[in-house]
């Protein structure tokens, strides 16, 4: 399966709306092919070749109108049919199941990455992160979209539909995975230079993984293990704190993914580059070059200073 496709769905909200896309797709299909052959056929099957139009009588033929009731019958009952089964499946999809304690992700979308806080009751167990979203299977997810500057829309095909996220307003939607895996998500809302690149993944693992997970990035960063590292963190906070975060760290800036536990992930800059050594300075050093128009300004680190920079947020697992 490519990472996109909405063929296939994994989960108790995509079953019903990947079979009534396969149900659609098969009728749309059906219906372009039979009225093809019909219309070739009419135009092919010349009865009387040697005659010219203006040869034959105007006269009537007796069963048109048959006809056209088929058709019209055919079609009228096909209609139906779809729009019973697309009002079943949204009345099925629009909230999860009564009673199954969702947990509830709040998704910003912005240009050109998005941010999720995890929400809880208790504010010191909300967790931000950006762009990677851990979930656990078989539970469901209600996630609440805000549009932080422009119109985007959130998609990830294999688990729901597409939902704009829409300055000064909150959208709701949910998904479930019922299967461990990695889902891509794209957002499919032209929104300026760089909306191509401005994937998600989901990634749903047991409830036991989960749990771990969201303890382990509910952590501050440690503080730094030697003196040198000391030096390097602060390089990163002079530079880098007014736009991301460190838990743990002087650096407190909202503007910017969260890079509290960047080494868990596995892409960068919304899936743009892979969470390599390499990739990672590559970014820090040219993120125009990297990702044109990106929000993050090209600070002119001296090598030192870049050296030191990566070394500090490779400390943050
Ligand atoms: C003016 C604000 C700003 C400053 C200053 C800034 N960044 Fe960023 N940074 C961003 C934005 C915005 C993004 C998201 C870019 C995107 O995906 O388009 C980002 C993304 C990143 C990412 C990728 C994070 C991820 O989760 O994919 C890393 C790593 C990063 N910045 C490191 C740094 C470092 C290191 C510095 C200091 C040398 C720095 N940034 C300075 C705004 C800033
Ligand atoms: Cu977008």
């Amino acid at each position: 399966m490519t990472p996109l496709s909405y063929l296939s769905g994994f989960g108790i909200k995509a079953y019903p709306v990947t079979a009534l896309t396969w149900g659609l797709l098969i009728i749309s299909v059906s219906v372009v092919v039979i009225v093809t052959t019909l219309v070739l056929w009419g135009v092919l099957a010349r009865r009387q070749p040697e005659q010219s139009i203006g040869d034959v009588a105007v006269e009537r033929r007796g069963t048109g109108l048959g006809w056209l009731g088929l058709g019209v019958g055919i079609s009228a009952v096909l209609l139906l049919i779809s729009v019973v089964w697309t009002m079943a499946v949204l009345a099925k999809v629009s909230a999860p199941p009564p009673g199954s304690n969702p947990l509830t992700i709040e998704v910003t979308g912005q240009q050109w990455w998005w941010k999720a806080r995890y929400l809880n009751a208790d504010p010191s167990k909300v967790l931000t992160t950006a762009d990677e979203f851990h979930i656990p299977v078989g539970r469901p997810v209600r996630v609440k979209l805000i549009g932080a500057d422009v119109i985007h829309s959130f998609w990830v095909p294999a688990l729901t539909g597409k939902t704009e996220t829409i300055p000064g307003q909150t959208n709701v939607t949910w998904l479930e995975a019922d299967k461990p895996g990695r889902y891509r998500g794209q957002c499919t809302e032209y929104c300026g230079q760089q909306h191509a690149h401005m994937a998600l993944f989901v990634i749903a693992e047991s409830p036991a993984a989960f749990d771990k997970w969201l303890q382990d990035q509910l952590k501050s960063a440690p503080a730094p293990a030697s003196p040198a590292l000391v030096q390097d963190q602060q390089v990163f906070v002079q530079h880098c704190g007014e736009c991301h975060t460190v838990r743990g760290s002087m650096a407190g800036g909202s503007v910017a993914p969260d890079l509290t536990h960047l080494m868990s992930r596995t892409t960068l800059a919304a899936g743009t580059l892979p969470n390599t050594p390499g990739a990672l300075a590559g970014w820090i050093a040219d993120p125009q070059g990297q990702k044109p128009g990106t929000k993050m300004p090209n600070l002119y680190l001296s090598g030192q200073e870049l050296t030191a920079v990566t070394t500090y947020l490779q400390t943050l697992k």
